[in-house]
């Protein structure tokens, strides 16, 4: 179900299909791996099947000497490189202990799976036979598998700090200590936000072509432009010699938000060897060497006063970061922080941050990104919080909420948020769940011996990732500004061409740019073609992630719009003899305000700005460029409800319902904001319910196939229920924020709140994800999940 508060008038607000959908699903779209170029050679790693060792010799030889072997390369051999993998954005003000991170290991490897060498050949069977060749021997150095261990000493994932700490960041508003003191009510828990994977249904893949001086390279990424800078610099090309092209891109949750050491070889291979270097990714290798995500163990404390009022909130977290700092690394739980007192008023907040070093693969951003861990501590905490007041979770909720007369808020951690309306989602919420009728369902359910819960969640998040003057300052010797750009282009016939900056991967902005765009000038979104994902084509950008395309990248859209539709008024004002500001668009022409019948298609008027008939001082053409850097962040927000039912016997939890209400500003497409609702909220509920990557004590991976990761599946997840507000935001002229990750921020405390309703009866008040069957079970049987360490572990 779907319902939108406002009733649309033209393109935008309504509910149009995919325009990208009819390539996707005939098969006519075009993936990495659907590509292949005259001469194309292949890549295949050899990974390291150690945690931690020294390399102490590699036998290529009987590689090699293979049939349909080129060439066999170790890290040594790129010692030409202008610099290792790069670490981009960290916390505001902060040192981070950043160890080299080359693209094949030199001398040493820190995780399993660290590639040591690499084969390439004529096909990719030769290639893959080959590996099997290398005999690589290792001098096993102990493995540090644990975080909580990790920070407390040796042994070391590298030795020259003389640590595992990565790094420290506080950030504190109010003052917390002063908060519990007023406090009549204090609830501490350790809240564990286990590793998961990206797991995109396209793995990664690369085709490098280097030719004539000039580098062309095809990636499956969300970032094309960042892959173009750091090719550039570290293989001391110009950029204007280096084309990054991210064809069709079978989704990314962050996982492609990376440079990756793939990348940078087979661009630098091909520049060896003169042929086009191509590498496809194995779904081992995407859930074994593709970066991680999560991974966080935090000690939270939220103190209250009897009647429910919060007066602080103190988060320690300890985030594991695996073998190396990736591009953004030591800034994803910062993420969180930002957000950390969600979207109550609580006046004291505090965050401490230790990033921690590992034998593992490295963490870095996936869907949500810091911030589905902040609404966990949140979110599980306030329910703990209201149990331990004796008061309803909701009434606690409603308390607290950040009043929509506070708005633009500045809330304890310093940041503004734009807009919100938190009682108006969570009234509409209760809407749909009929709370008094569910409770005494769940008691007569309880007496024939099903355990139904139900759990909430009422989020905000901080997203639309820009503006500069917050992102600038704090990258590691990049061009870090994070705004977006658009170029529209109106051809002779009318037809628009719209070149973003951002790179969609799944998200259907084809269709809401299209929107965008067809209401200003008066076409058909049909006739509206979107470009993106080529470095070569359009303005430079800064791509998708951070749920930033639409409140960034489709802002620049509607301002070159608007600069577009600036000039056909002009043009069309001097056609008509009339004032530029009296002209309007309505039913597909511009028009003089009060004569609908007199006026000029988009057509006529390109036909005029091409044969150059434009006014005196007007460039001939119909094409316009925008740069838009916002002022703020957008900050969308929600409520969700989750029934649950938990088989006492067994552990097992079902979803029955999900009901999902949120508010991402002015929705411009529904239908696409319902298909990242629920898209986001599988990701939630995989993570809390199935979702796990899972290392043993010598750092051995368990979950390196689709048998032992458990990505949910259709069959495990209900329908959902969507509904949705609409807050403008006051940033952008659209009004809109984002809603990517919105699904997947909200879910996971959703599921878990309703799990432990579920099974509070059976004596267990708090439980920490992965909520599986073992773990929920041996709560219920041996009452650990009781104990504010949130039961076993494993
Ligand atoms: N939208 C809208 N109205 C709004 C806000 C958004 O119609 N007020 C639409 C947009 O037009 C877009 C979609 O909703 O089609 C998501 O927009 P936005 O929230 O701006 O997010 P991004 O486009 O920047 O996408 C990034 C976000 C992230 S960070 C991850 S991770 C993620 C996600 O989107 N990965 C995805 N959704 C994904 N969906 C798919 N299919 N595949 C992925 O890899």
């Amino acid at each position: 179900m779907s319902v939108t508060d406002a009733a649309p008038a033209g393109h935008v607000g309504r509910e149009l299909r995919r325009k990208e959908d009819p390539r996707l699903i005939t098969g006519r779209a075009q993936y990495v791996d659907d590509i292949t170029l005259p001469g194309q050679l292949w890549a295949a790693f050899v990974r390291s099947s150690e945690a931690h060792a020294k390399i102490v010799s590699i036998d290529t030889s009987a590689a090699a000497a293979r049939d349909g072997v080129r060439a066999v390369f170790t890290g040594e051999d790129m010692s030409d490189l202008g610099g290792p993998l790069p670490m981009a954005w960290v916390p505001p003000g902060v040192e981070v202990n950043n160890p080299e991170h080359w693209p094949l290991a030199r001398g040493v490897v820190k995780h399993v799976g660290d590639p040591v060498a690499v084969v390439v050949g004529d096909d990719r069977y030769a290639v893959n036979d080959a590996v099997e060749d290398i005999i690589v021997e290792y001098d096993p150095l102990p493995a540090i598998v644990d975080p909580e261990a990790a920070i407390a000493g040796a042994p070391y994932v590298h030795e020259q700090f003389g640590t595992n700490k990565v790094h420290e960041w506080t950030l504190a508003g109010g003052d917390v200590e002063a908060g519990f003191a007023e406090a009549d009510v204090i609830v501490e828990r350790r809240v564990v936000n286990h590793r998961i994977a990206g797991a995109p249904i396209e793995c990664r893949g690369v085709l490098a072509d280097y030719r004539a001086g000039s580098l062309t390279l095809y990636t499956s990424t969300q970032v094309p432009h960042f892959v173009r800078l750091f090719m550039a610099l570290l293989l001391g090309l110009g950029e204007d010699r280096v084309r990054v092209i991210a064809p069709e891109v079978g989704g990314g949750f962050g996982q492609k938000l990376q440079v990756y050491g793939e990348e940078l070889f087979a661009c630098w291979a091909s520049r060896k060897l003169g042929h086009p270097i191509k590498w496809i990714e194995t779904r081992t290798e995407n859930l074994s060497v593709a970066h991680q995500g999560r991974d966080q163990i935090s000690h939270v404390k939220m103190g209250a006063k009897r009647d429910g009022t919060i007066t602080a909130f103190h988060v320690k977290i300890l985030a594991d970061f695996g073998a190396y700092n990736m591009i953004l690394t030591p800034l994803i739980p910062s993420l969180g922080a930002f957000v950390m007192g969600g979207c109550y008023k609580i006046p004291n907040v505090q965050t401490d941050i230790t990033g921690v070093f590992t034998n593992k693969c490295p963490t870095d951003a996936i869907r949500g990104a810091g911030r589905p861990e902040a609404t966990q501590m949140i979110e599980v905490t306030l329910d703990q919080l209201a149990h331990e007041l004796g008061m309803d979770p909701l009434e606690v909720r409603r308390k607290n909420f950040i009043p929509k007369e506070d708005f633009p808020a500045e809330v304890a951690t310093g940041v503004i948020y734009d807009s919100g309306d938190y009682h108006k989602t969570l009234d509409k919420l209760m809407e749909h769940v009929d709370l008094p009728a569910f409770r005494a369902e769940q008691e007569k359910l309880r007496s024939e011996g099903v355990y139904r819960g139900i759990g909430f969640c009422t989020w905000t998040e901080i997203c639309g990732l820009a503006p500069s003057r917050i992102t600038g300052p704090n990258g590691v010797g990049v061009q870090a500004g994070l705004w977006e750009s658009a170029m529209i282009r109106v051809h002779n016939t009318g037809a628009v061409t719209v070149y973003t900056g951002t790179s969609p991967h799944g998200q259907g902005l084809e269709t809401a740019m299209a929107q965008i765009v067809a209401d200003k000038l008066g076409v058909d979104p049909s006739v509206v073609e979107v470009i993106h994902g080529d470095t070569s084509m359009g303005p430079e950008g800064r791509n998708t992630y951070g749920s930033r395309s639409l409140a960034t990248g489709g802002e620049a859209v509607a301002k070159a719009t608007d600069k577009v539709v600036a000039k056909v008024k002009s043009i069309v004002a001097a056609e008509l003899e009339a004032a530029p500001e009296d002209i309007e668009v309505a039913n597909g022409k511009f028009s003089v305000r009060g004569s609908p019948d007199k006026g000029m298609a988009l057509a006529d008027v390109a036909g005029v700005a091409y044969i150059g008939a434009v006014p005196e001082g007007m460039e001939p053409g119909l094409e316009e460029t925008t740069f838009y850097d916002p002022e703020n962040f957008v900050f969308p927000f929600g409520a969700h409800a989750c029934i649950v039912d938990v088989d006492r016997e067994t552990g097992k939890t079902q979803v029955v319902r999900y009901v999902a209400v949120d508010d991402c500003g002015r929705a411009i497409n529904p239908m696409l904001i319902d298909g990242q609702v629920h898209g986001g909220v599988v990701h939630g509920i995989g993570q809390a319910l199935y979702e796990r990557v899972y290392y043993d004590d010598e750092g051995q991976l368990n979950t390196g196939t689709f048998v032992n990761y458990a990505l949910a599946t259709a069959a495990e997840i209900p329908s959902f229920e969507t509904d949705r507000t609409e807050t403008p935001s006051p940033v952008n002229s659209l009004g809109a924020k984002g809603v990517g990750e919105a699904g997947t921020i909200a879910a996971s405390a959703a599921v878990t709140n309703a799990v432990i309703d579920a099974v509070r009866p059976l004596g267990v008040d708090y439980l920490n994800m992965p909520l599986s069957p073992l773990r929920i079970w041996e709560a219920i049987n041996q009452g650990q999940g009781a104990s504010p360490e949130g039961g076993p572990q494993s």
